[in-house]
């Protein structure tokens, strides 16, 4: 069995670029994936956070993992990269979330599917419409319908 998912990366401390790119590899290499498609790159502004701005990009994948063992194996890359979690929304070196799991609504103690606030920001709908124009969110219909409420946050493809 095999599951589309959905995985928002976002960066903006250290080389933020290369960390972004780095992930982007190390899905690529993950057991129990295959990487199908990766959004641009985007720079867009702290939303909640501060510092620099981040660079976000959205990547698909097909697994045969379950979300809980997805959301272990990505905790797992962030910490390769030394992700550290001083506070919420921090800076970070690394942040990967877990989006959307096929149509799943997951609501358990470490795991909210689709992630809660996906759909209030352009650093994660605007990548992930990219890939899937028409990808409806479970329990809130077509993402495409969120675009214009989140037209003012400041983002732009990165060069
Ligand atoms: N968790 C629950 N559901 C999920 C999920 N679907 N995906 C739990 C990933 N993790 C999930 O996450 C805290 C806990 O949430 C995890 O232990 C996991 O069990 P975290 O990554 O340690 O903390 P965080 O990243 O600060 O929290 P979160 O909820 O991912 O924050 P947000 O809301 O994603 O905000 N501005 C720009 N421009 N670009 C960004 O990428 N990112 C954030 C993070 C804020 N502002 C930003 C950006
Ligand atoms: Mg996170």
């Amino acid at each position: 069995m095999s599951t589309t998912a959905y995985i928002g990366i976002g960066a903006n401390l250290g080389d933020a670029r290369a960390n972004v790119a780095d992930a982007i590899e190390r899905l690529r290499r993950l057991d129990g994936c295959a990487l199908q498609a990766v959004s641009r790159l985007y720079r867009t502004a702290p939303i909640d956070s501060s510092g620099d701005d981040y660079i976000n990009a959205v990547a698909r994948v097909a697994t045969a993992l379950d979300a809980e063992a997805l959301l272990q194996a990505l905790h797992g890359i962030e910490q390769a990269h030394g992700r550290e979690r001083p506070y919420r929304n921090a800076p970070r070196t690394l942040d990967l979330d877990l989006l959307l799991y096929g149509d799943a609504r997951i609501a358990s103690a470490t795991l909210t599917v689709p992630h809660p606030r996906l759909h209030q920001r352009a650093f994660v709908l605007v990548p992930l419409l990219e890939l899937a124009p028409a990808i409806a969110l479970p329990g809130l219909g077509p993402a495409r319908q969120f675009a214009a409420a989140v037209a003012d946050q400041d983002i732009s493809v990165l060069n």
